[in-house]
């Protein structure tokens, strides 16, 4: 079944807080950050503070010259700590599909709540409605068959909106989306990708894949799916994973070191392929047997760097299997696994902190 993902993002979440808090700033230009003597920088601004041109990262001095009659406040962690907490709260009390990229941001995967009278936009309703009741925020919403859509979608209408990306839609908003908009796509890429002419959606879409390739290296397909709206990546909710393997039963025991090392070169891949999809690497890498009578054989190696390519996890691989395999003992299983995985960590990343 096709995947429904939801994308939430505070709207101007820190000034958003400081706006409620004190009403005297309600519909005024509050900027968040460092003091204009300091040399802070903006956290964020309010929708109001936006127009004068202010946004996030911007030296306070320069917000000022921007923005004089502004309100700056000083930034409240814990208050904005609290408020997250509350909101990861709801999200999770929806599904445990949940991966938090920011204070303010999560990715959900509802595709299991999904129904016919149900479906993902009235959901993302729901949950909309939920963190308005509990923290009297509004927040955007973005609901798609993937993360990248999902995480456009909800750019796309704030403050408090609620924007689908679906079949029908897609290829148009896509073909019209700047370049600069595209994941992976910094400002430096953007550059080189103007001066070849890549100006938006539509301008990536007629490269091939190998053309992509050429002129981006290991970024090409990606970006070659994404101008076609694909993104096969899961949603990976908190639960840091130990090690991911694959392993394989034969239907007759083998002893043929070439098929056998065929096979883990088929396993080393899967695995990559894997670890690709959550964004993994891991250091420790094993390999492990089962004999024909059942007895259990494995060893294990750890690298000093971390690896997730198959052809480096077949390379330590082959050199544990030489090592571990008895030539005169047939076997009926054969295992691989990547393991001491890292992962982003995103609950307990430390917040902006600019100032
Ligand atoms: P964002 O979601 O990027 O911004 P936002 O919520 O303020 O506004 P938007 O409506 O466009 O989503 O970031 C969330 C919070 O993280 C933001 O309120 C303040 C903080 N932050 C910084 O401190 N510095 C930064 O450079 C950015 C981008 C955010
Ligand atoms: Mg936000």
């Amino acid at each position: 079944m096709e995947r429904r993902i939801l994308h939430i993002d505070m709207d101007a979440f820190y000034a958003q807080i400081e706006q409620r808090d004190n009403p005297r700033l309600k519909g005024k230009p509050v900027i968040v950050g460092g003091k204009s003597s300091s040399r802070g920088v903006v956290a964020t601004a309010s929708y109001e503070a936006r127009k004068f041109g202010v946004h996030s990262a911007m030296p306070v001095n320069r917000a000022h010259q921007l923005c004089p009659d502004g309100y700056y406040v000083r930034p409240r962690f814990d208050v904005y700590r609290a408020e997250s907490e509350k909101i990861m709260a709801i999200f999770r009390s929806y599904t445990e599909h949940v991966q938090p990229v920011a204070f303010d941001e999560a990715y959900l995967d509802i595709t299991h709540l999904v129904r016919r009278d149900m479906p993902a936009s009235q959901i993302a309703a729901f949950i909309k409605r939920d963190i308005l009741e509990a923290t009297c925020l509004t927040c955007s919403a973005g609901v798609s068959y993937n993360k990248f859509l999902a995480k456009l979608s909800s750019g796309m209408n704030k403050p408090d909106g609620l924007t689908v990306i679906h079949h029908g839609n897609v290829h148009d908003l896509l073909m019209s989306l700047p370049i600069g908009a595209f994941p992976g796509v910094g400002q430096v890429t953007e550059e080189k990708m103007k001066q070849d002419g890549i100006h938006n959606g539509q301008d990536l879409f007629k490269l091939s894949e190998n053309e992509l390739i050429k002129k981006f290296g290991k970024r090409g397909p990606r970006l070659y799916q994404y101008a076609r709206g694909i993104d096969h990546s899961v949603v990976k909710s908190e639960r840091i994973r130990k090690s991911i393997g694959k392993e394989t039963t034969f239907e007759v025991d083998k002893n043929d070191d070439e098929e056998i090392l065929a096979i883990i070169r088929q396993l080393s891949q899967q695995v990559s392929d894997k670890l690709s999809r959550y964004d993994l690497s891991g250091d420790v890498i094993t390999v492990k047997m089962k004999e024909f009578d059942f007895r259990a054989t494995s060893k294990q190696l750890k690298l000093p760097y971390r690896i997730s390519d198959a052809t480096d996890i077949y390379n330590v691989c082959y050199d544990l299997y030489t090592s571990l395999k008895n030539p005169d003992r047939p076997i009926r299983l054969v295992g691989v696994s990547v393991g001491n995985l890292e992962e982003r960590q995103f609950m307990n990343m430390t917040i902006y902190d600019f100032i």
